[in-house]
């Protein structure tokens, strides 16, 4: 698969694509509507380039059908969900079917083969099992390749580091964040390189710059790749990097990728960058046609020197809406204006400020008081402060320090674009 023809991968995927469509068009009444309206019909479809005819589907989308809606097939044939941030303050959902999870696997088992890991190797996964899809996509590919996975989810990070040692770990699963974190951790309790077997890593769902990659493999004697997916999609696995790195390698059988300009949708050339949409070829449970990924990237589609053919992404180079990643964890402000809207105390004004300390980001919201008076009593402004603290945790899934201020201190941003993300981490740390 991962060495065809280019020419026979454009036919498989027309074939796959043709199918969807109409799949979609007749098992899943959201797209039968929008075909309809438009007058389009899965016909219509006769070359891959016929894919720009459909509409882009939108995390909006998703939303509106929340929880099942866009689901393609009855329920008795999902066999697993889960779900990531949604914009507001309920989740994005995915299921899958059985040959979902297969495929899933699959795809997982190339990537982190291409890494470099086999059947010899012991993997540690620290992402968090979860509604996440990063722990589970990493876990069942780790073992279709044969690996020994010791799915020690995230947190605890002694622990990791004690596990990583004893169990002889030689492969870890994390964010880039983590890894560093528990590189300067194992150094702060004494740990030295010769401790640990460590010798790949499979860092993925945040971006990583090169430098900041060669820190973390200096410091904790391992070599690493960059892999890409979002839960909508399916999860890991959609692209990931070979030894040579150099842009990852897209799952095209899977997956029909295409970049186009962010504002306008029309398509760009390859080379040249834009937003990623993707359509997904296969999947049964929850296909998506044209997915609007809001991931900035480029593709190339000449040959890898490691033999592959497929479409290769360069790494992300940012997004087109405004979600954060932050400790891996997928973060829209307007998820935290859901939440603020809802006290009375507080005025509708905010802003948010991202820091890197150490290697751990930490998110702090400041929040504006209605009434003054309240900066007078520590009782009282404590009590707010951990409410609105214990709202965000529900919403975003992640602790923010919460910081009020007094009544008209936050900017207003009048005319203009409200600016209220201060992103202060320097990535190349
Ligand atoms: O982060 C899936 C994943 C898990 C990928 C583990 C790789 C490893 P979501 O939580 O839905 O899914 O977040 C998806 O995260 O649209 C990107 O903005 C960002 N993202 C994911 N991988 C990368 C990466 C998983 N390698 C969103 N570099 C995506 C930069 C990434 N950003």
């Amino acid at each position: 698969m991962e060495t065809m023809h280019r020419t026979k991968i454009r036919e498989l995927q027309l074939e796959r694509l043709q199918h969807i469509v109409r799949y979609c068009y007749e098992n899943v009444p959201f797209y039968h509507q929008r075909f309809d309206s438009i007058g389009l019909k899965p016909e219509h479809i006769r070359t891959l380039e016929d894919v720009r005819l459909i509409p882009p589907t939108t995390k909006a989308d998703l939303r509106d059908n929340y929880p099942f809606g866009l689901f393609a097939v009855p329920r008795s044939k999902v066999v697993r969900i889960h779900a990531s941030s949604g914009t507001t303050g309920k989740p994005t959902v995915v299921g899958y079917t059985k040959n979902d999870l297969e495929m899933w696997a699959e795809i997982m088992a190339r990537i982190i083969s291409a890494a470099g890991v086999t059947e010899k190797d012991t993997a540690q996964i620290c992402f968090g099992y979860g509604l996440f899809t990063g722990a589970l996509g990493l876990h069942y590919g780790l073992e279709k390749v044969g690996a020994a996975v010791i799915p020690a989810s995230s947190g605890n990070s002694e622990k990791q580091l004690m596990l990583m040692k004893d169990f002889g770990t030689t492969t870890l699963i994390a964010t880039p964040t983590y890894a560093m974190y528990l590189g300067e951790l194992a150094n702060e309790l004494g740990y030295k390189p010769a401790d640990f077997q460590l010798r790949v890593g499979l860092f993925g769902s945040e971006g990583c710059t090169t430098e900041l990659r060669s820190k973390i493999e200096k410091r904790l004697g391992l070599f690493a790749t960059d892999n890409y997916g979002m839960s909508e999609l399916i999860g890991p696995g959609v692209s990931g990097e070979c030894e040579l790195r150099v842009g990852l390698h897209f799952a095209e059988d899977h997956f029909l990728p295409e970049i186009v300009d962010p504002e306008t949708l029309e398509p760009r050339a390859e080379g040249e960058s834009g937003e990623l949409i993707v359509t997904t070829l296969t999947k049964e449970a929850m296909p998506l046609l044209r997915y609007r990924t809001r991931d900035l990237t480029r593709i190339t589609y000449e040959p890898c020197k490691c033999g592959r053919t497929t479409a290769r992404m360069e790494k992300v180079m940012g997004r087109s809406d405004d979600m954060l990643k932050i400790r891996g964890v997928n973060v829209f402000p307007s998820q935290i204006e859901s939440v603020i809207m809802q006290i009375k105390q507080i005025s509708p004004h905010y802003m948010l400020y991202i820091r890197r300390e150490g290697y751990h980001d930490t998110l702090e919201v400041q929040v504006e008081l209605v009434d003054g008076s309240l900066l007078t009593s520590f009782r009282e402004l404590e009590e707010l402060t951990q409410t609105i603290r214990a709202k965000l945790r529900v919403v975003l899934g992640i602790d923010a320090k919460v910081k009020l201020v007094g009544p008209k201190t936050i900017e207003r941003f009048a005319g203009g674009k409200a600016k209220r993300i201060v992103d202060l981490r320097d990535m190349k740390a």
